[in-house]
């Protein structure tokens, strides 16, 4: 086998919302590959933010300022980037938000929000990219989706409602495009150790650890919380030619929670 399948030379590869985290990751890792990085976030500070974390990383990437749950803004950043990068050979869906509310006492417009990042902003970017990619011949769409696209907790209903709906969006983009060479896959990733969850890990006024933070440990058969950089090897294989017969897979990168009952406390 020529291992250039794993290569991303030549490629563009555009990650939704990574000046940090889990975005940010993935693309240094796209870079090392040989990718040429777009990246987007919400405001300019926090673009400049990340075009700084990738000078330092030795990586030239081109920061766009835009609200992935924007049509208009979308389609109109998706042809700038064409005009002054390239057609965008790779997506990312990364961009997401999570707001842990008990479910009764959620308002409908935060559950609203969390679907629109969570999963309208996916199926916005996906829509503005996969034309030209079917004029070029070719194309992934990796969605970053996550345990609670199978699993379900307290708190997070308007987060786990979006993450299922983006692996059957992830699903249906196979389904719909595959024909044109497209490959639309998702990430699962478990649990995580970056911004989004560092509520979750917060030691406790006596210096202990969060109950959550012990429960995920004894829930994971790894005993410990992902790193960003655990996600990286799986977000290159789906990106790179070496993935182009899986088409519509989740690929959980999660230590083996799913597949544990948990260790007896
Ligand atoms: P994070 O640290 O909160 O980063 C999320 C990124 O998305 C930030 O750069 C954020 O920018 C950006 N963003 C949010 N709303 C946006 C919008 N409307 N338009 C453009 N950018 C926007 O989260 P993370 O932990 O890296 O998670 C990244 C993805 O992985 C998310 O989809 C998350 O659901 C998923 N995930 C995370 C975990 C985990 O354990 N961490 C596990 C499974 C799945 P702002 O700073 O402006 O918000
Ligand atoms: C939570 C966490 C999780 C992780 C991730 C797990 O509150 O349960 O934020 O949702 O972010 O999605 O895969």
């Amino acid at each position: 086998m020529d291992m250039k399948a794993f290569s991303l030379e030549g490629k563009i590869a555009w990650i939704t919302g990574a000046s940090y985290g889990i975005g940010f990751a993935i693309a240094e890792a796209y870079a090392s590959a040989g990718a040429t990085i777009v990246f987007n976030d919400i405001n300019q500070d926090l673009v400049n933010k990340g075009l700084a974390a990738y000078e330092e990383k030795g990586i030239k990437a081109h920061g766009y300022v835009a609200d992935v749950t924007n049509e208009d803004a979308v389609q109109a950043l998706v042809k700038q980037i064409e005009e002054e990068v390239g057609v965008i050979d790779i997506l990312v869906n990364n961009a997401g938000i999570i707001r842990r509310i008990p479910m009764i006492e959620m308002s409908a417009a935060d559950f609203r929000k969390v679907i629109d990042v969570d999963l309208n902003a996916p199926f916005i970017c996906a829509k503005a990219v996969i034309p030209s990619m079917i004029k070029k011949g070719h194309g992934k769409i990796i969605n970053i989706c996550s345990m609670m696209s199978e699993l379900g907790r307290e708190t997070v209903s308007a987060y786990a409602a979006a993450k299922g709906g983006l692996k059957m969006l992830t699903r249906n983009i196979c389904s719909e495009y595959g024909e044109y060479n497209i490959q639309c896959n998702g990430i699962g990733p478990g649990y995580i150790a970056t911004p989004q969850t560092a509520p979750l890990r917060e030691r406790q006024p006596d210096g202990s650890r969060h109950p959550f933070d012990q429960f995920i440990i004894a829930k994971t058969p790894a005993a410990r919380w992902g790193e960003a950089t655990d996600l990286q090897g799986p977000a290159v294989f789906l990106a790179s030619d070496a993935s182009n017969f899986v088409n519509g897979h989740i690929l959980y990168v999660d230590g083996g929670i799913l597949a544990y009952i948990g260790k007896q406390p």
